[in-house]
């Protein structure tokens, strides 16, 4: 059974680019997506280049008890293809289609794991920023936390209706590493805590952040971005696919304010 957007559901993404929807899996589903993914941040599966530090922009000479400050896995689904098939990609792409239309496909899929005490937040950032110039901007991103999100474990916070004004001004965020950031504040924003199997959906221009983990406990989160099928052609046509080849990633889509 797929989850079925509510009318409140589309109303909150269409005037805030955000919305929680709980229950995208069920408690055993999500066991089992937890067990692939210590596979993935074990070695077990091998993900050479696809994995790396979204926390690579972080300043410290600390010694870290945690093999990276924000640990992101590119394309989950090129490792292991038959996550296409498996609840997580088909709900997705469910809502993805009930929001935008029947036109949104797969574009890219990441694992991002923040590891008790590593205390590095995700910085404030709209996804269209790493985005090449695309003439049909739909877009969805599904965060699904596969263990509690809170605010102190990293969980994702939105400013609401941002994405109805015009996109900030990003830059590289700290040292370099990848990760791009605008201006932006908590006061701004609403956190949007989760219980695991549950989802945070947001737009492409949705502005956000997560802090980072300070607590005991695990915070991974699954994650499945979809759009129009020929703005995908578009991306791999000029070379982007966010990673899953090894190329540079740059700020392709600096904003305007
Ligand atoms: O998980 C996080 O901390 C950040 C995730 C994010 O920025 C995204 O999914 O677009």
């Amino acid at each position: 059974m797929t989850v079925e957007l509510t009318a409140d559901q589309v109303k909150a993404l269409d005037d805030d680019g955000f919305v929680r929807v709980d229950k995208v899996l069920t408690p055993e589903q999500v066991e089992r997506y937890a067990e692939l993914y210590e596979a993935f941040l074990s070695g077990a599966i091998s993900t050479g280049h696809l994995r790396g530090d979204l926390g690579g922009h972080v300043d410290d000479e600390a010694e870290m008890d945690a093999p990276e400050h924000i640990t992101q896995i590119m394309w989950p689904s090129a490792c292991v293809p038959v996550l296409h098939d498996a609840p997580l990609h088909v709900q997705s792409l469910a809502m993805a289609q009930q929001y935008s239309g029947d036109d949104m496909t797969f574009d890219f899929d990441m694992l991002i794991d923040k590891l008790p005490h590593t205390d590095t937040s995700t910085p404030w950032h709209q996804d269209m920023a790493y985005w090449i110039k695309l003439p049909d901007i739909r877009s969805l991103s599904v965060w699904t936390a596969l263990d509690e999100a809170t605010v102190d474990n990293g969980c994702m916070w939105y400013v609401p209706g941002a994405h109805r004004k015009p996109m900030r001004r990003h830059w590289e965020a700290g040292k370099g590493g990848g990760a791009l950031e605008c201006e932006a504040k908590e006061e701004e924003g609403v956190p949007v805590p989760l219980p695991p199997g549950s989802a945070v959906l947001h737009v492409g221009a949705a502005l956000h952040y997560s802090r980072g983990n300070t607590t005991e406990s695990r915070r991974r989160a699954f994650i499945i971005n979809c759009r129009p099928k020929t703005m995908v052609d578009l991306e791999r046509s000029e070379g982007m696919d966010h990673g899953l080849t090894e190329n540079v990633r740059k700020v392709r889509n600096e904003g305007e304010a």
